[in-house]
């Protein structure tokens, strides 16, 4: 983003994770919350999932999901790169930071407030939006606006479920998300890099599409809080900027709203940010881009970056006759 130093030459990311008390005790208190919310985390799929997943947090299962295009044949990268080199601007701007700070945040308790132009507003607590819709797993490529990307197993469901329940009125035409923004437990706050709280937003039938995920965990356990724990979303066709990480509100409203990125930077985010191989950045290309784990520096292997990020036969129809230049 405007602060990159990563691009060229990767940095290998840190080891460390956040410590076994404070995942012990993270693992307890969600325990008790799933067991709560009825989830049925003793499944047959958790115990096929268990074999494989990092142990580290509590599990939190998925089936796998049928929604087209949930799924991939490629390789997962490392739950250890994944964990451990993140874009999470509240924590710090290097990609080390989160993983170093994040162990702060406090998952639990955690509501977030569905307000603005629909027929049922309301505080959701994360019990009742766990047991909302069921859980599904989904393989999404998340691919950064800086140039490199990553595979990751998610579990959630499709943000459509939550928007039927509290019904839009005619009038809404746009979803606006509002992330978590407390100095107590975010010291990347204390920087003005970015106007906070992170706010990022949807046009409505873009958060209405089966493949926008409301993510609550990968790799069958509940999200790390580096990756946005205890709710994210994850909309796989565009840059990652676009996927707000612990969100606390979300406001339907009639205008387009202002994003942290949009605001910080107009003619390099913009609103629509759909992965787009076509559409340079101002000042990079965006043709290639690094799988993260396939290696580094002189050796990293660049791939193509694919129209909407691989999933143009699912989304393309969202943009028919838009000229993709303009609203970049
Ligand atoms: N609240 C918040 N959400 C955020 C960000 C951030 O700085 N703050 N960074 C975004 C960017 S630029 C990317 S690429 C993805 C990275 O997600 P990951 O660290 O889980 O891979 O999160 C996005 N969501
Ligand atoms: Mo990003």
């Amino acid at each position: 983003m405007i602060i990159r130093t990563d691009r060229d030459g990767f940095v290998h990311p840190r080891s460390s994770e956040i410590t076994s008390r404070g995942a012990y005790l993270q693992r307890r208190q969600w325990l008790a919350g799933l067991a709560a919310a009825g989830v049925a985390w003793a499944s047959r799929d958790a115990w096929a999932q268990s074999a494989q997943r990092p142990g580290k947090l509590a599990p939190l299962p998925g089936k796998a999901s049928t929604v087209a295009g949930a799924t991939t044949m490629e390789k997962a990268t490392s739950y250890e790169d994944v964990t451990s080199y993140n874009n999470f601007y509240e924590f710090g701007t290097d990609k080390s930071d989160p993983v170093a700070y994040a162990g702060k945040l406090k998952p639990r308790p955690w509501t977030v407030e569905v307000e603005g132009l629909v027929n049922k507003p309301g505080r959701f607590d994360l019990d009742a939006l766990l047991k909302l819709a069921p859980m599904e797993e989904r393989i999404y490529r998340l691919r950064c606006v800086e140039g490199w990307s990553m595979v990751i197993p998610w579990q959630g469901y499709s943000l459509a479920e939550l928007i039927k329940r509290v019904e839009p009125q005619g009038s809404a035409k746009y979803v606006e998300f509002v992330t978590l923004a407390d100095r107590q437990q975010m010291p990347g706050l204390r920087s003005n890099v970015l106007d906070w709280p992170y706010v990022e937003g949807l046009r409505l039938d873009e958060a209405q599409h089966p493949l926008a995920l409301l993510a609550f965990g990968m790799y069958g356990e509940v999200l790390p809080n580096q990756n946005g724990a205890p709710v994210r979303l994850m909309v796989p066709w565009k840059y990652g900027f676009k996927s707000g990480k612990s969100i606390v509100k979300i406001r339907f409203v009639e205008q387009m709203p202002r994003t942290s990125w949009n605001l910080a930077a107009p003619q390099e985010y913009g609103f629509f940010s759909n992965v787009n191989p076509t559409v340079a950045h101002p000042r990079w290309s965006q043709a290639t881009e690094r799988r993260i784990g396939e290696g580094s520096g002189l050796f990293a292997k660049r791939r193509e970056t694919l129209m909407f990020n691989g999933y143009e036969a699912q989304v393309g129809q969202l943009y028919a006759g838009m000229d993709l230049r303009k609203f970049y």
